[in-house]
């Protein structure tokens, strides 16, 4: 069997709540989805989510560093040989993010090839895996009534509180979670919103509400910040956009402030992202299978991680902002049941694209028939 081509097809969907943090905002879910096409028919798929804030990729150059660079690099490989597959996308410099698609597509592609699920072909550790709902800015009344309708209405207990506002409204907000759900597992995640000082003060406040770690609370250039608020507080600094590659996080670990990584499969892939999991373990800092506000499609590769491994399957996932999302391209709904998400039994992935949606979405000229 012989890759053909990688597709990259942009479509927009419509947001049932806008989410809104430090870094920006998702007014509108403007995806990619990447499709490994072969000479057998069979076709590895994967979404890409362009965060132009994080990593300076649009839904364009997306699209076109998979038809210009990445789908000429991989034409006429074996879809099984990733190894060298990612060896060749990494000739391409920066976009984390196209490249990553890139790589769970082929990860997809080879689940169908073997007839496995991912999950498995990973490592398969577990089963299934807790979720987590990531809570972007609000009113701390209306944080804290999304926290609790995720809590009754698909069990979740564990969340990451967006911050990096003024420090009496994140404390408000988090405060406000804490009473509508005593017993959730807290986290923030400041997305390097805050002063050196605003951080002093809200990790002292923030401990008193029993938060379990604070995700980036600083510029990311400033190592001495980053250094002084990890020795100050008791609970870990977590490294997100400082960890975007495998070379990123062991720089992020030896400056030392970093004590756990968000390992997110939307840009490091499974491929890359397991090497990053193996350094983690190495180095005894502890993982979070993170998210990029996936849609569904999306959500589902984070699924197939999380459970694979030993050191994500600890923690709960990041994966319920799909459920941002007024609309999806999936045939089948995600599974969440008390709390945990389950992804499919189905070889690679489990994605089944509803066509008829995908057609309605897309944002390109759908290639005329012949
Ligand atoms: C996070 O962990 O920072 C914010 C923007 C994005 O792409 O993902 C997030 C979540
Ligand atoms: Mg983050």
């Amino acid at each position: 069997m012989r890759i053909t081509q990688v597709e990259a097809i942009p479509y927009s969907l419509p947001v049932a709540r806008v989410a809104r943090f430090a870094s920006g905002s998702i007014t509108r879910a403007d995806l990619v989805l990447v499709r490994v096409c072969t000479d057998e028919g069979l076709v590895g798929r994967a979404e890409a989510q362009p965060r132009p804030y994080t990593y300076g990729e649009t839904q364009a150059s997306i699209v076109a560093a998979i038809r210009d660079w990445l789908s000429p690099a991989l034409e006429g490989l074996d879809p099984l040989r990733i190894e060298l597959a990612h060896e060749r996308c990494a000739a391409l410099e920066g976009n984390v993010v196209a490249r990553g698609a890139v790589d769970l597509a082929l990860w997809d592609l080879a689940g169908q090839i073997l007839g496995r699920p991912c999950r498995e072909l990973l490592g398969g550790y577990a089963d299934d895996v807790a979720a987590a709902h990531m809570v972007s800015y609000g009113e701390p009344a209306a944080m804290a009534a999304e926290a609790l309708e995720y809590r009754e209405r698909f069990g979740i207990r564990t969340f990451k509180v967006k911050v990096g506002r003024e420090v009496a409204v994140d404390v408000a907000a988090c405060a406000a979670i804490r009473d509508a759900v005593p017993e959730a597992e807290l986290y923030v995640d400041a997305n390097r919103g805050w002063s050196v000082e605003q951080a002093l003060r809200a990790g002292d406040e923030l401990g008193e509400l029993g938060i379990l770690a604070i995700e980036e609370p600083i510029a990311i250039d400033d190592a001495a910040g980053r250094r002084r608020l990890a020795e100050r507080w008791a609970v870990p600094l977590v490294g997100d956009e400082s960890c975007i590659s495998l070379a990123h996080t062991d720089r992020a670990l030896n400056e030392g402030a970093v004590r756990m990584v968000s390992v997110k499969a939307a840009r490091t892939g499974f491929t890359e992202s397991r090497r990053i999991v193996a350094l983690c373990e190495a180095r005894n800092v502890g993982v979070i299978a993170g998210s990029q506000y996936e849609g569904a499609v999306g959500a589902l590769a984070t699924a197939a991680l999380a459970p694979a491994l030993a050191a994500t399957a600890r923690r709960a996932a990041e994966v319920m902002n799909y459920t941002d999302l007024a609309d999806d391209v999936l045939a089948e709904p995600i599974e969440i049941r008390d709390g945990r998400i389950v992804p499919p039994d189905a070889p690679g992935l489990g994605i089944e694209i509803d066509e008829d949606k995908l057609a309605h979405y897309r944002v390109d000229e759908a290639p005329a028939l012949v």
